[in-house]
């Protein structure tokens, strides 16, 4: 099977763009996973071919409009995949739904530009409204392209053993540990003796005292919510 992702965007040559490099263009040449990139422009009914319109109530900027995006949108088979929207309005993006997405068909993903798309848009088509992070991109095309890496470095086939890995930062909860590589002395500095001690078991043990100081340290957000899960309050505690 192979996961299948149409992408609707105003900017269709910036696909596969990076994606065509590296791993993910190895399987995409190999045919694990596959993309379109549809013209959102081609659907503009009018003369002009207009996408766009000033902001109902006024303010900065240019708006999508619904109609023209729908069309867009319903020309295409969704076949079972779930039609998502990149915007900084979206849900945060998490790992559980990358690993979702790419245990899936597909997806079908639109790129937003200008100050947003028609809100009446989302009311009247099942969409997921998608965020990659809290700050503004200048559309969706480049948070799509980050949202098809992480789907695609998880397709079966398309990474070794690296990926399979539960060990991943996001998947248990915490970052990962920090990685050293030869030589061993660089610029005076050693790579910790335990890691070149041979003890797996103490291997082991350092490697999960740095992902939880780290993780502490950087990210205490995610640190509250692995205590918060690992310590679980007394039910009926107030
Ligand atoms: Cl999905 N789109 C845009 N335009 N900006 C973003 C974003 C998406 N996620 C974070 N910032």
């Amino acid at each position: 099977m192979t996961f299948a992702a149409t992408i609707l965007t105003l900017y269709p040559e910036m696909f596969p763009g990076p994606l065509g490099h590296s791993l993910a263009g190895r399987a995409l040449r190999e045919g694990l996973w596959r993309f379109e990139a549809v013209q959102i422009r081609d659907f503009a009914a009018d003369r002009h071919r207009s996408v766009d319109d000033t902001p109902a109530g006024g303010g900065a900027g240019m708006v999508m409009r619904a109609d023209v995006v729908a069309s867009a949108l319903d020309s295409v088979a969704a076949a079972g995949r779930p039609v998502l929207a990149m915007t900084p309005r979206g849900a945060p993006l998490t790992q559980a739904r990358v690993r979702d997405l790419a245990a899936g068909p597909g997806a079908v993903i639109l790129c937003g530009r200008f100050e947003g798309i028609d809100e009446r848009l989302f009311e009247a088509r099942a969409i997921e409204p998608v965020s990659i992070g809290d700050y503004v991109l200048s559309g969706g095309e480049m948070a799509a392209l980050t949202l098809l890496d992480a789907c695609i470095r998880l397709i079966p086939g398309v990474m070794g053993a690296a990926s399979s890995g539960m060990d991943e930062s996001f998947e248990t909860g915490l970052l990962e540990y920090p990685q050293y590589t030869r030589p061993v002395e660089w610029e005076g500095r050693t790579i910790p003796e335990v890691l070149r001690s041979g003890d797996h078991a103490r291997i082991a043990a350092w490697r999960k005292q740095m992902a939880e100081t780290d993780t502490r340290l950087r990210r205490p957000d995610l640190w509250e919510r692995h205590e918060g899960a690992r310590v679980k309050p007394p039910s009926g505690a107030r």
